[in-house]
């Protein structure tokens, strides 16, 4: 098991590679930025940067797909492959809103 670790590693660090992650902040009951175009097959990163408050992410038109909450400093990845809009918003705070572009 120990002399196989480092090609996991490797392995690992190669599929990190091979995609790219796009961050959204979560802050002051905002996504930032409010709407980001990346490409099918590219991940998006929310994370929670506030004191206190949990946030999540819902998508209406995939039959209401909701995230984990996400506490201060967690995050919560979502990969997407499919080119399309996703509009989403905050489970607790349906005001707030933001939208992916896969192209
Ligand atoms: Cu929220």
């Amino acid at each position: 098991m120990l002399k196989r670790a480092p090609w996991l590693l490797a392995l690992f660090s190669i599929s990190a590679l091979a995609q790219n992650v796009t961050e959204v902040r979560i802050e002051n009951y905002k996504y930032e930025p409010a709407e980001v175009t990346i490409k099918a097959g590219d991940t998006v990163r929310w994370v929670n940067r506030e004191k206190r408050t949990s946030h999540s992410v819902v998508f209406p038109k995939e039959g209401g797909l909701e995230s984990e909450r996400m506490f201060p400093d967690e995050s919560w990845p979502r990969r997407f492959d499919k080119a399309g809009r996703y509009e989403y918003h905050c489970g607790p705070h349906p005001e707030m809103k933001g939208s992916i572009v896969v192209e």
